[in-house]
C-alpha cells in the first residue's frame, strides 16, 4: 500500500473546505509525495554499536528522504523479531529490513514476507536460511576477516616481543551465542589459535554486554592464574574486562612480558577508542555500524524493480597505539593499522 501524504492532506483541506466557503483546491496547488514504507526490526540496544547502528539506519530513513519508517526493537528477542516482521506485512510495507539477533529460525516468517511478495533487506548478521531467495540483499561485515586481522596482529606482536606462541594464554569472551559476528571472530580465533600452537584456555558467551563480561572475566581469573591475552568480541565486553583486571590487581596493557594482560576488542566505538588511547585496549578492529546510507540506497532500487548485489561489505579500519606494528596481512589481504592519536579519535564518528 503506497501511503501518500497527499491522503492527509486532502482530509485537512475536505475538512477546511467544509467549514468554509466551497472552494476548488487546484490540483497544482496540492504537493502530491510518495514516500517508501519500511519496517526495520532492530535486534536490540546491547551495545554503543547497536545504538550508533540504529542511529544510522533512523537518519538514513527519515521522512525528509522519502521515507515513512516503522521501527521495533526486539531486546534480543527472535520472538519479538518474527511478531515484527508479520506486524509490518499485515501492514504491507514497501520493504522489510531485518537486523536478525542470531542466524537461524528465519524460514518461515521470510516466506510469509516473499508470499506478500514484500522485499526483505538483512543488515549485519547473517540468516542462515535453506533458500537464499527468501532475502533479497544483505549488508554487513566480515567477521571472520575481522578476528584473522585481530589474530594476525598477535601473532606479529608476539614475534616482536619475543613470546613464544606456546606462551600465549587466551581466552575468548564471546559475543550472543549463534550470532554472526560471534561466530566469525570466535572461529578466527580458534582456528588461528590451533595453526600458530596458542593456549586457548576457554571460551564464554557475554552477549556484548559489559557487566556480563565483567562477571566472566572476574569467573576466570579466579580459575586461570596465567592469561595473558584477552579477547574481547566487543568493547563494551572489553570495558567490563578491564574493570575485572583492575578490581583483580591486575593491569589491561600492550606489555605481556612486563606482566600485562593483553585485551584485544571489535567494533572501534568511541567508548573503545578511548580505551586504545589510555593504553588498555591493544587493538580495536573496527566494525562499522553505519549502514545506513547503504541500506537506504538498497530499498531504493529494490523498491524500484531494480537489480541490486546480493552482498555487500562496509569498509572497516584497525586502531592501536602499539606503534611496532603499522600494517598486517590477513587471508591474503594488507590492511594498515591506524596508530590511534586523540585527534583521530575526535574526528570519528561514532
Ligand atoms: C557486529 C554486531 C555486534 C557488535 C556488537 O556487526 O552484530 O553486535 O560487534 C553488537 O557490539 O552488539
Amino acid at each position: 500500500m503506497k501511503k501518500y501524504i497527499i491522503l492527509t492532506l486532502l482530509i485537512v483541506l475536505g475538512v477546511l473546505a467544509g467549514c468554509g466557503k466551497k472552494e476548488e483546491v487546484a490540483k497544482e496547488d496540492v504537493y502530491v509525495r510518495n514516500v517508501i514504507n519500511v519496517g526495520f526490526s532492530q535486534l536490540g540496544a546491547e551495545s554503543d554499536w547497536r545504538v550508533a547502528n540504529t542511529e544510522s539506519m533512523k537518519s538514513s530513513l527519515s521522512l525528509d528522504k522519502d521515507f515513512n519508517l516503522l521501527f521495533d526493537d526486539a531486546q534480543q528477542k527472535q520472538d519479538k523479531q518474527i511478531m515484527a516482521i508479520r506486524k509490518f506485512i499485515q501492514q504491507e510495507v514497501d520493504c522489510i529490513v531485518l537486523a536478525p539477533v542470531t542466524e537461524t529460525g528465519w524460514d518461515t516468517v521470510l516466506k510469509e514476507a516473499k508470499d506478500a511478495k514484500i522485499p526483505v533487506i538483512v543488515t549485519d548478521r547473517m540468516v542462515d536460511v535453506e533458500d537464499d531467495s527468501l532475502y533479497t540483499a544483505w549488508v554487513g561485515s566480515d567477521f571472520f576477516k575481522e578476528g584473522r586481522i585481530a589474530c594476525e596482529w598477535l601473532k606479529r606482536y608476539a614475534e616482536l616481543e619475543g613470546i613464544e606462541p606456546s606462551e600465549l594464554n587466551i581466552v575468548d569472551i564471546q559475543g550472543t551465542l549463534g550470532a554472526t559476528s560471534q561466530i566469525g571472530r570466535s572461529n578466527a580465533l580458534s582456528e588461528s589459535a590451533a595453526e600458530n600452537g596458542w593456549k586457548l584456555l576457554e571460551s564464554v558467551p557475554a552477549d556484548y554486554a559489559q557487566t556480563k563480561a565483567k562477571e566472566v572475566m572476574q569467573q576466570l581469573l579466579r580459575k586461570h592464574s596465567d592469561i595473558n591475552v584477552v579477547y574481547c568480541e566487543n568493547d563494551n565486553e572489553a570495558i567490563g574486562v578491564i574493570e575485572a583486571i583492575e578490581e583483580a590487581g591486575k593491569t589491561a596493557g600492550s606489555d605481556i612480558n612486563s606482566g600485562d594482560i593483553l585485551v584485544i576488542s571489535f567494533d572501534a566505538a568511541h567508548s573503545g577508542l578511548n580505551m586504545v588511547l589510555e593504553g588498555k585496549i591493544a587493538l580495536d578492529v573496527e566494525c562499522n555500524p553505519l549502514q545506513g546510507e547503504e541500506v537506504a540506497w538498497l530499498i531504493r532500487d529494490v523498491t524500484a524493480g531494480k537489480d541490486v548485489e546480493k552482498y555487500t561489505y562496509i569498509e572497516e579500519s584497525v586502531f592501536s597505539t602499539y606503534d611496532k606494528i603499522n600494517g598486517i596481512v590477513a587471508d591474503k589481504q594488507a590492511f594498515d593499522v591506524t596508530i590511534l592519536t586523540q585527534e583521530i579519535l575526535d574526528g570519528r564518528k561514532y
